[in-house]
């Protein structure tokens, strides 16, 4: 039996991305002997500056998509973690084997300080990843699913897991390893291929809660490359690369066979065919979403999930007090 963890910080609205690269994976681990543990990163969202109702309503809308995705309470353990004090207890701690240099050389670091005036470039953003290490350590995590652009995150995390236990000689923490999916993980803007696809910034990206009409228009206008041919080619052709990688992502095939599917068609209907997947998604997630809100179980899963969260968490604390000296630790 593993334990796997993932979880996902509620600065925005959700997106296209985060569920071809993140949401869609975590069901598929509820159903073997392995525990699931997927939290919101309330904590984490408070590392740029948010408005309070948009932080509250924010978090309910994700909790109301993982259930939407397939996620399923009596299986997974689905928590925030504001409501997990250890979390924050082991992140203080940890703060002292993780160094300044390794932080400043975070991509996600120097690209959100970057559009920061420098005078305020917050302390807990600097710190973003000790955090994260905190959340999958205190789990036992082996397994983290992410996107791409949270590997390096979970690298670190490794990287401290190594460092304690060799400073102390013996296996206190597990080690964990990310999970990249092989499509799907990067998914890129429409209206800029080059820039990933995020929901902390407006343009150009599928929210899931869009009208599918809107979606439509979105993708209609989203920017193709020159040519007329539909092919993988992430260089010369990121525009119609990424649709491919969201159109097979979506249906379950391979790019190759995508791309079978469209010889000979121009890129009009390319992306009619593109639209008419996505919109089908976004109404079957949008009707289930509407159900879970209406159903009014948000909070006793989230009770139920911050319980069972604790009993391991609160484990680990001890266990790693225990072992770096900390009086009363039994
Ligand atoms: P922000 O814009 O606030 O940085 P984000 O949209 O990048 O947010 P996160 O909360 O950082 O979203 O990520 C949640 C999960 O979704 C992570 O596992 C992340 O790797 C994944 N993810 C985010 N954006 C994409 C994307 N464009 N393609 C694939 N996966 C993504
Ligand atoms: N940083 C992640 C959210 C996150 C996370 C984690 C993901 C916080 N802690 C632990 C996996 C494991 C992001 O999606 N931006």
């Amino acid at each position: 039996m593993e334990n796997i963890l993932s979880g996902v910080k509620p600065t925005g609205q959700l997106t296209l991305g985060n569920y071809i690269g993140a949401l869609r994976n975590f069901p598929k681990y509820q159903n073997g002997e392995d525990h699931v543990f997927v939290f919101i990163a309330d904590l984490h969202a408070l590392t740029l500056p948010i408005e309070p109702e948009t932080l509250y309503n924010n978090t309910r809308d994700i909790v109301a998509f993982y259930l939407a995705c397939g996620l399923d309470p009596t299986k997974a353990s689905i928590f925030l973690q504001s409501q997990v004090p250890a979390h924050s207890e082991l992140a203080t701690i940890l703060g002292n084997y993780a160094y300044m240099g390794e932080m400043s050389r975070m991509t996600q670091f120097k690209e959100k300080s970057s559009k920061l005036n420098e005078k305020k470039i917050g302390l807990g953003l600097f710190t973003y990843p000790v955090l994260m290490a905190a959340d999958i350590i205190l789990y036992d995590a082996k397994k983290v699913p992410v996107g791409e652009d949270q590997k390096q995150h979970v690298e670190l995390a490794r990287d401290l897991v190594i460092r304690f236990n060799h400073q102390y000689k013996q296996d206190v923490f597990v080690l964990p390893e990310p999970v990249i999916s092989t499509s799907g993980a990067r998914i890129m803007s429409l209206s800029d291929p080059t820039k990933k696809m995020s929901k902390s910034d407006a343009n150009g990206d599928i929210f899931l809660k869009d009208d599918p009409a809107v979606a439509r228009k979105k993708i209609m206008r989203a920017v193709t490359d020159l040519g007329s041919e539909v092919k993988y080619d992430k260089e010369n052709k990121p525009g119609i690369s990424n649709l491919l990688v969201i159109y097979s992502s979506l249906k379950e095939i391979s790019i190759e066979e995508a791309e079978k599917e469209f010889e000979g068609l121009r890129y009009g209907d390319f992306k009619k065919a593109v639209a008419d997947v996505v919109c089908a998604k976004l109404e079957e997630l949008q009707t289930k979403y509407k159900e879970v809100i209406e159903s009014g179980i948000i909070d006793k899963v989230l009770e139920k999930g911050a319980k069972e969260a604790s009993l391991i968490a609160n484990e680990t604390l001890k266990r790693v007090k225990k072992v770096i000296g900390l009086y009363g630790a039994k």
